[in-house]
């Protein structure tokens, strides 16, 4: 569609007769060819699917968009869709609550893993899955899926050439329209061809012909108070109709191809493009045009901004006594500087006034992949917690399946297990051995031997919450390794070897402060020296910047919300978020136990299958053919001799090169690391252990079952 049939010549206008000369330059133009942020013509647009979830359930059965439909995760309800809305419903409401306000509500549960399982699957009765709910967990698969489906159908209507589009979560991206709309105008309006007068780019652009704009049905913000309707177009009008045609386009196209609708917003950042396209939802467009930016935004609580929805939020409102935009505008950058400090306070000063030079990040592929799951009860023991590591295996392999793992198309290069106990996190990290295909069932060896070195490091049981991610992904390398093959070996003896390195949750905590106020790069992306990594510990506690990763992907637990999160952090989906897949992961299974929940008449899931004895130690000495390690007189396992010697190896090479005190070499944490935490003496504090290695039940625990 052409948006030139319209423009309304204005020959008569008196405006236009008065200002012949746009307020813009033709250097502005060429930048916004160029996408620069600070382009005043610059284009953003937000895409947001409407009640996600609950449209993939729709349009995955067939059933009507009319009917009211929820989306079930256990006994809560995670997706709403807005016929089901209409009732008022939303995520707080329990099911019974749904139901008796809605009695027609369709609550379909979400897929489910199950052990021994190679494929998620859905289960017909939404009550078994709840019965199951100790051998199952989530899984999100099918709505990542079809998020690929529409990111792909996106970038499908946009020029290859001039696209800019960056998936901000599940169901949102940001589209940098600037260097397509920049194209169209120059296609539209020839006059803008031209070399600026007197080859001077600071000349001003002539005026766009046009006095009227046509914005179909966009949801359009009214202007500023300071502001006039009547006032022509400038180009920055013109800019931001190109784009919403081009959004409305791109949205009508989904609905085609799948089904499904979806809401955006146009202005001129992300920031307003993110407000705007949850503005008038479902299925309706936001047009915030830059004279319309400081009214649109002067209706706003602050702590609707992202990066103010937090503790800065609150810090804001404690300063100043107010939350909203409006009272903060007449606000002196000088006094917010002197309260907030001079980065912060610069930083919310242009904020407010709806400015934000981030850019739209293109990149789409993923970086780290989390399964997760919360226990409640807790968790007691080595052979459980291997269970869980199970599933999350299979969970993580099939999507590596997918990422063309198997081709070596991409490889993650870090596994990481993070474990929480109580109020203490704890996280180790091993890289995945580079050059070899990776195997479900070496990844399955990586992850159980990081749990070892928690159950090694005592105080393991019980245990609330699991998870296991892998990151740090690259392409894939083919060829020969050379020296970088040579040192991938020995750190990745290390990992196996090494003892952990633990350092305490509250130094975390503490680090974690001095970041956390500088809201426009809260987290900054550590320094991985490969080197360091090295000569550091093989496995080891995740740093804070992972810990953070991780928490903002989703996975936040009460430690992690120590690291001070957005409370829109706190969504599935983070805006500029590093790690694209976990953070479909957030809302991982955080169940009850049924009995809490006062539905002690729920039984819970016998034990129909017993749970496969582990090798004990005994076990492990007798099947296992060992060698003596003359340099520790440990006994290793035959097979795992030359990466013990690799330990060695490296350990020595560390001593040479690190002035910090050795750690004491340990043994292998193979399969049976029980066997070595029985060994280790136990610290204060730590809890006994049973006959067979494991942390002691704590009273009124109750051992899992899997069936
Ligand atoms: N989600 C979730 N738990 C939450 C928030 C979201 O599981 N607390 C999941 C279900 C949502 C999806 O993420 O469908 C996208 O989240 P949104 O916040 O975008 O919510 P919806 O898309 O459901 O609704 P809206 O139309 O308001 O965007
Ligand atoms: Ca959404």
């Amino acid at each position: 569609m052409s948006s030139s049939q319209f423009f309304a010549s204005s020959p008569f206008s008196p405006n236009s007769r008065l200002k012949r000369r746009s307020k813009f330059t033709y250097k502005h133009l060429s930048t916004l060819a160029h996408s620069a942020t600070n382009c005043p013509l610059r284009v953003i647009a937000h895409i947001d699917l409407d009640a996600f979830y609950a449209q993939c359930e729709t349009v995955r059965l067939g059933i009507d968009p009319t009917k009211p439909l929820a989306v079930q995760q256990w006994q809560g309800l995670i997706a709403i869709n807005y016929p089901a809305r209409a009732f008022g419903l939303s995520r707080h409401v329990t099911i019974s609550e749904a139901k008796e306000k809605c009695p027609e509500l369709i609550c379909q549960h979400v897929a489910t893993w199950k052990e021994g399982d190679t494929k998620w699957s859905y289960s017909d009765d939404s009550a078994q899955a709840f019965r199951e709910i100790h051998v199952r967990k989530v899984s999100l698969d099918p709505y990542r899926i079809e998020s690929r489906k529409i990111l792909a159908t996106i970038k499908d209507c946009l020029p290859k050439d001039l696209q800019k589009v960056e998936k901000a979560s599940i169901d949102e991206v940001f589209v940098d329209l600037s260097a397509q709309v920049h194209s169209i105008m120059l296609e539209r309006y020839p006059e803008l061809q031209g070399p600026p007068p007197y080859d001077d780019p600071t000349e001003c652009l002539p005026r766009p012909p046009t006095t009227a704009l046509d914005w179909a049905a966009d949801a359009l913000v009214d202007v500023d108070s300071t502001q006039s309707e009547e006032d022509d177009p400038d180009w920055d009008d013109i800019a931001i109709l190109i784009a919403s045609e081009i959004v409305r386009d791109v949205r009508a196209k989904i609905k085609e191809m799948l089904h499904y609708t979806c809401s955006a917003g146009i202005s001129r950042n992300k920031m307003l493009a993110k407000l705007g396209s949850g503005h008038k939802k479902p299925n309706s467009q936001t047009v915030i045009r830059n004279r319309a930016v400081q009214h649109f935004l002067s209706s706003f609580k602050f702590t609707k901004i992202r990066n103010l929805g937090g503790k800065l939020g609150d810090q804001v409102v404690a300063a100043f006594n107010t939350d909203t935009v409006s009272d903060l505008l007449p606000v002196p950058v000088e006094q917010l500087k002197r309260q907030l400090g001079d980065d912060t306070g610069s930083w919310l000063y242009s904020v407010l006034r709806g400015e934000d030079q981030s850019e739209v990040n293109p990149r789409t592929a993923i970086k780290s992949m989390l399964s997760a799951k919360s226990f409640r009860p807790s968790i007691n023991s080595f052979e459980v917690a291997c269970k869980w590591l199970r599933i999350f295996v299979a969970d993580i392999f099939s999507r590596l399946v997918e990422e063309g793992v198997l081709e070596n198309k991409r490889r993650p290069k870090t596994i990481n297990l993070h474990h929480r106990q109580g109020a203490q996190t704890r996280s180790k990290q091993a890289p995945i051995p580079m050059g070899r295909i990776i195997t479900e069932d070496a990844l399955f060896d990586l992850a159980k031997n990081l749990l070892a070195q928690v159950v090694v490091d005592g105080r393991a049981w019980p245990c609330a919450n699991l998870s296991l991610s892998v990151g740090g992904f690259e392409d894939g390398v083919t060829g020969n390794k050379g020296i970088g093959g040579f040192l991938v070996r020995r750190e990745e003896a290390k990992a196996l070897n090494a003892a952990p390195v633990l350092q305490g949750w509250s130094k975390a905590k503490s680090r974690s402060k001095r970041s956390d106020t500088a809201p426009p790069s809260k987290r900054r992306k550590k320094d991985g020296s490969e080197i360091a990594n090295f000569f550091g510990a093989g496995s080891r506690e995740t740093s804070l910047q992972e810990e953070a990763d991780l928490g903002r992907n989703g996975f936040v637990d009460d430690d992690t919300t120590a690291l001070e999160y957005d409370s829109d952090d706190m969504k599935p989906h983070r805006d500029y978020d590093e790690d694209d897949n976990a953070i479909e992961e957030p809302f991982e299974e955080l169940y009850s136990d049924p009995g809490e929940r006062g539905l002690a008449s729920t039984p819970h899931p016998p034990l129909s299958q017993p749970a496969s004895p582990l090798p004990g130690p005994q076990a492990v000495q007798s099947d296992i053919e060992t060698h003596l390690c003359t340099r520790c007189s440990k006994s290793i396992p035959v097979e795992k001799q030359s990466e013990h010697e690799d330990f060695h190896f490296a350990q020595d090479l560390q001593n040479q090169h690190s002035s910090q005190p050795d750690p004491p070499p340990r043994p292998i944490p193979p399969a049976a690391k029980p066997s070595q935490a029985q060994a280790k003496p136990r610290g204060r504090g730590r809890p006994p252990l049973n006959a067979s290695g494991q942390g002691g039940v704590e009273k009124g625990q109750r051992k899992l079952a899997f069936g």
